[in-house]
């Protein structure tokens, strides 16, 4: 009998809904084999016919790294399939144990930005506990699982620094400032270009850039209502139903 590759069993693990646990050593401790197994989980979702439409930094943010213990910048790929209508709904019954960030997001034109806007991403790692090491969360795509982007923006000098909240329910949940990204998000875009490169990634002329979240990640619980509120920007909500 064949095992399945590690990209089958994230794969699986996302169609199904169903945490799987970590592979630990079976993956391998090298980072570039952990990337050829999220180019092959990502290409099943391509060839099920979802198109690629961006990319995301993960762990940008020195309360990422803290909260996830994995203190490396990462990347993944997002599909039009992730994409979430701005005050959409995200139906829970199709995740695992999803968590809300607030991020900002740049759409990226032949390799500069030329506009920015609020974001909330839905994170929801196909580990069990959400726990993983840096290979693994690689291997897993960086969690992706949704994004909400709001109205988009001119970018000027004033997106290196300004308050970002996390809002569940009209309550603020995390507060933050974009100056948490890289010191400045502005930078997320050479990095995703450069850290991208040789991977062979196939990006539409125009695209969206996740630059990480500004702030740790909240559960994402049934009912409730989430926003993003990036001072000057706007905001970004979604609402989960069960
Ligand atoms: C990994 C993805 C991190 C970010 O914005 O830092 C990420 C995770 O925390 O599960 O998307
Ligand atoms: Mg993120």
């Amino acid at each position: 009998m064949n095992h399945p590759t590690p990209a089958a069993v994230l794969d699986e693990a996302q169609r199904s809904a169903q945490a799987v646990p970590q592979f630990g050593d079976t993956l391998g401790p090298d980072v570039a084999d952990a990337y050829a197994v999220q180019a092959d989980l990502v290409r099943r979702r391509l060839d099920r016919g979802e198109r690629l439409v961006g990319l995301k930094l993960g762990l940008t943010s020195r309360a990422k790294m803290l909260q996830m213990g994995v203190t490396d910048v990462i990347w993944g790929r997002l599909t039009d399939t992730m994409r979430i209508p701005d005050g959409g709904a995200v139906d829970l019954g199709t995740h695992i144990h999803p968590k809300v960030e607030p991020e900002v997001a740049f759409l990226v034109e032949r390799g500069r930005a030329t506009a920015v806007a609020p974001a909330v991403e839905v994170i929801d790692s196909r580990y069990v506990d959400f726990r993983f090491t840096l290979p693994e969360v690689v291997a897993d795509n960086t969690s992706a699982a949704g994004f909400v982007v709001g109205a988009w923006q001119p970018v000027t000098p004033e997106v290196a620094n300004l308050g970002v909240l996390l809002e569940i329910d009209g309550r603020v949940a995390q507060v933050g400032s974009t100056a948490a990204i890289l010191g400045d998000p502005r930078r997320a875009v050479d990095e995703a270009v450069r850290l991208t490169a040789g991977h062979d990634v196939d990006l539409p002329e125009s695209w969206v850039l996740l630059a990480g979240a500004a702030t740790a990640a909240v559960p994402l619980r049934a009912g409730a209502h989430v926003r993003a509120v990036v001072e000057q920007l706007g905001t970004a909500s979604l609402r989960a139903v069960a």
